[in-house]
């Protein structure tokens, strides 16, 4: 009996140690339902704080803990200061991480120091020199908890209890701006209203015992330190993204070790990740592959088998298949096995049961595709017309954006990462008003902003829907004359044919007005920049004078000294100009018959713009400018192509020809689409010439199902990848269309697959879409304050963070590089669609 318990005892203290934190392979402390990450991901200049970097927890699989560093502010916006890693050192020996950090902004240096210590870590801040006299009580160690994980949940505060806020509602306090840490490039993220104060919100909690979430185990955390005060946040006082942050300020005039915390997320015992059975909600035509991936905690143990269940009409269920699981291996942190149940074709309503989880249901049905479009053509598009009212039943979802127009930017360095250079390249002096900018065009994405580029792209993709697919369809009334647009009110127009003109209005005047095209219109203060709600308010909609003080308004009632009004960024860049040449003669040809008079203009610009960027460019290439040339080299194969499909002329297709098959050889990926793009106009022997490119494209296609479980290109970047698997999805579809022997119709579906469910993380539709059981919810909009989605949006999808974590938030709208739709994206995803239902609909 004794040995026996001596045994006991024994595997009890394994089994203890086993489940302490263990800095593993990856470099991350580690335990079952615990990752705490250290500086995995490093803040960087782009963007600023795009919570997403520092220390780091994943509790239970969601990433509800980020933003651990030395900081200035106690709840950081996205545009204060953010620290630059200046090392990282993994120490094995002692079970730590030690991170160098730097504000150049105020030569201050410090460094964290975490170190395991059972089912802790203790976090230090150690200070060579002390805190610069300017931080001193600014300065202090920040940790930020996800509001959408800790909403509603309880917590103590050295005993005293508490329930963290579902919204807003704590205290605040007015300081001179002359105390406010210096913001991003010295901009502003407020509007003090000539106060000269900024507001720093109050602690809701201070002690130096914290527990947060003491009633939801998942996230329960616990936090104490002996020699500093911890004082608990709530970031969305300032800002509706801030979360939740718990801070303690350094001691001012002290070097060493400065402030220690003990930080404990607890770990529910014995847990295992519930399995993501990942399957597209949109369901499944009769005839095509139905593959579900299922993503498996490494801890879990695959099942043998699963089973697809019918919902009968009558609502009793019967097991319709039984399949056996089939694995497909580890990939990144998690293990993959799929369930194959293609050889089901009857139609209906099915859902999925592996073990005892159980999917939400599905159809399979030859009309599932159909409205995959209609979501974002009827409603998401038509929201995002610039300098119109746009009206849908009851609401208004925005009102006539920017009557005042867009003055010329002085030279400036912008936070939406544009420059405008000390010249303007036009006959306007800074801050004087270039008139007729303000019509057309299309807001770029979850901001206001026109993006030259991006709206060149939409102009370009409607051209191609249009001239490939010919959709009709009329569920959007819109009129130039009264700037109106209704949504759901057909107006006797197809509404990719007034979208080509709403885009190209804005680029024509942009052409005439500017002689150019500006790089962007864009906000001119950073304080709208963020704007949230009716596009009509960002700005007074007064001209702006200087002449008379901010928040002043003249006495006409038609110019105001509130420094609101947008700017034109006009920097000569000829490639743009070149670009939207090409765009322009496509736009001419499209719009003839429909808008001749627009047309005919666009026309004109196109070859105005075309014979100067030529010379401009030809002259840069004079000087040898190789990098440039590069960049030129590459867009003149689409442009060629373009120019050749508007004029017929005989010396573009030559020029397109003589580049494209080198390019092939050198990029195969990214010029088969262009190829492809170019078949229509083409003969017969350069089908053929075309086919053993075509076949290598193919065994890429194939290579990706080897590469991971879902056949897609999965990006790992700072955005997540959802526009390179459109591409990739679009250029799929097109290579089955043109060479359907040897691209065959089964991988069509990886990328439709993908984007409504079947990928990592959950296996919610990534498509704010009509026809998915289960879309997303939240999505990066402009009404993402209100944690809602506007419909048709595609997310940009599954954001990787270092070293091996997928995520995508479907609670918290805020992070762009996971759910912010674009415009250039979207209607990228129209083409996508209408190729894919080109494809069902031509083989039915
Ligand atoms: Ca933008
Ligand atoms: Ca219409
Ligand atoms: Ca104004």
């Amino acid at each position: 009996m004794k040995n026996i318990l001596i045994f006991f005892f024994f595997l009890a203290a394994t089994i203890s140690r086993a489940q302490d934190l263990q800095l593993n392979d990856r470099e991350y402390f580690e335990r079952q339902g615990v990752n705490i990450l250290v500086f995995s991901n490093s803040f960087n200049g782009g963007f600023n704080d795009e919570k997403n970097s520092g220390i780091e927890i994943i509790h239970h699989g969601v990433r509800t803990v980020q933003g651990g560093a030395v900081r200035l502010n106690n709840t950081p916006e996205q545009w204060d200061l953010v620290p630059k890693m200046t090392s990282r050192n993994v120490n094995r020996e002692q079970g730590s991480i030690e991170v160098g950090m730097r504000y150049d902004d105020y030569d201050f240096d410090s460094r964290v120091v975490v170190t395991a210590r059972g089912k802790s870590v203790e976090i230090a801040v150690w200070l060579d020199k002390p805190v610069p006299e300017k931080l001193a009580g600014e300065a202090g160690f920040n940790l930020e908890f996800l509001p959408s994980q800790y909403w509603l949940k309880t917590f103590s505060m050295d005993g005293r209890l508490g329930r963290l806020p579902r919204y807003a509602t704590s205290q605040t306090t007015t300081r001179p701006n002359s105390e406010k840490p210096r913001q991003f490039k010295g901009f502003k993220t407020y509007d003090d209203r000539g106060t000269g104060q900024f507001i720093d919100p109050l602690p809701i909690e201070t002690g130096h015992k914290l527990q947060l979430a003491t009633d939801a185990p998942d996230r329960l955390v616990s936090i104490s330190s002996n020699d500093a005060e911890l004082k608990l946040y709530d970031g969305r006082m300032l800002a509706q993204n801030g979360w939740f942050v718990v801070r303690s300020t350094l001691p001012a005039g002290r070097t060493g070790k400065v402030l220690t915390w003990t930080v404990e997320p607890h770990a529910i015992p014995g847990w295992i990740r519930e399995p993501n059975i990942g399957f597209s909600q949109v369901g499944y035509i009769p005839n095509q592959p139905k593959v579900a991936v299922i993503e498996l905690d490494k801890q879990d143990t695959p099942l043998a088998s699963a089973s697809l269940m019918r919902i009968e009409p009558d609502g009793t269920t019967t097991e319709a298949y039984r399949g056996d699981i089939q694995s497909w291996g580890p990939y990144f942190k998690y293990n993959y096995v799929k369930f194959d149940f293609t050889k089901v074709t009857e139609p209906g309503v099915y859902y999925i049961q592996y073990g005892d989880t159980r999917t939400n249901d599905f159809l399979i049905d030859s009309h599932v595709y159909d409205k995959i479009t209609d979501a974002t053509t009827d409603v998401w598009v038509p929201i995002h017309m610039n300098h119109m009212y746009v009206n849908e039943g009851y609401r208004t979802w925005h009102g006539e954006p920017f009557k005042e127009g867009y003055l010329q930017a002085p030279e400036s360095d912008h936070f939406d990462l544009h420059r405008q250079g000390a010249s303007t390249d036009t006959k306007y002096k800074p801050l004087e008003l270039i008139p007729g900018l303000n019509i057309g065009g299309f807001f770029d994405a979850g901001d206001f902003d026109i993006e030259t580029g991006s709206n060149i792209s939409v102009v370009q993709n409607f051209i191609r829907t249009w001239e490939l697919f010919h959709p009709e369809r009329d569920e959007t009334f819109v009129s130039q004359q009264q700037r109106y647009v209704d949504l759901h009110r057909p107006d006797g127009v197809p509404d990719v044919l007034q979208f080509i003109e709403h885009g190209t209005l804005n680029l024509v005047a942009q052409a005439e007005q500017i002689g150019h095209m500006a790089s962007t219109l864009s906000n001119s203060v950073l304080d709208n920049y963020h704007h949230l709600g009716d596009a009509a308010s960002i700005t007074d909609g007064l001209h702006y004078d200087p002449s008379l003080k901010p928040y002043e308004v003249s006495a006409d009632g038609k110019r105001s000294g509130t420094p609101d009004d947008l700017w034109a960024f006009t920097t000569r860049n000829p490639s743009l100009d070149f670009q939207a040449a090409t765009m322009f003669a496509a736009a001419s040809r499209a719009l003839k018959g429909y808008n001749d008079e627009l047309a005919a203009r666009a026309l004109t610009q196109s070859k105005r713009l075309m014979q100067e960027a030529t010379d401009l460019m030809a002259h840069r290439q004079q000087r040898n400018d190789k990098r440039r040339q590069q960049r030129n080299g590459r867009g003149d194969l689409a442009t060629n192509l373009q120019l050749y499909a508007a004029t017929n002329e005989k010396s573009y297709l030559d020029e397109f020809l003589n580049q494209l098959w080198p390019a092939l050889d050198r990029r195969l990926n990214g010029t088969i689409q262009t190829a492809l793009d170019a078949v229509p106009y083409m003969d017969n022997d350069y089908r053929q010439r075309l086919r053993p490119y075509v076949e290598r494209y193919a065994a890429y296609i194939d290579s990706l199902t080897v590469n991971n479980p879902y056949g897609v290109p999965i990006g790992l970047g700072n955005w997540a990848g959802g526009n390179q698997t459109l591409s990739f999805g679009t250029t799929v579809c097109f290579a089955h269309r043109y060479f359907p022997d040897i691209v065959r119709r089964d991988v069509v579906f990886h990328t439709a697959d993908w984007l409504y469910g079947c990928h990592p993380y959950h296996n919610y539709s990534f498509v704010a879409v009509v026809g998915a059981a289960r879309p997303k919810q939240v999505f990066y909009g402009n009404n993402r304050a209100d944690f809602s989605f506007i419909p048709g949006n595609v997310a940009p999808g599954l954001l990787f963070r270092k070293p091996d974590h997928f995520e995508n938030y479907d609670d918290w709208p805020f992070l762009w590089g996971q759910n912010e739709g674009t415009i250039a994206g979207n209607t990228q995803y129209i083409i996508f669609g209408s190729a894919l239902k080109d494809i069902i609909e031509n083989e039915e």
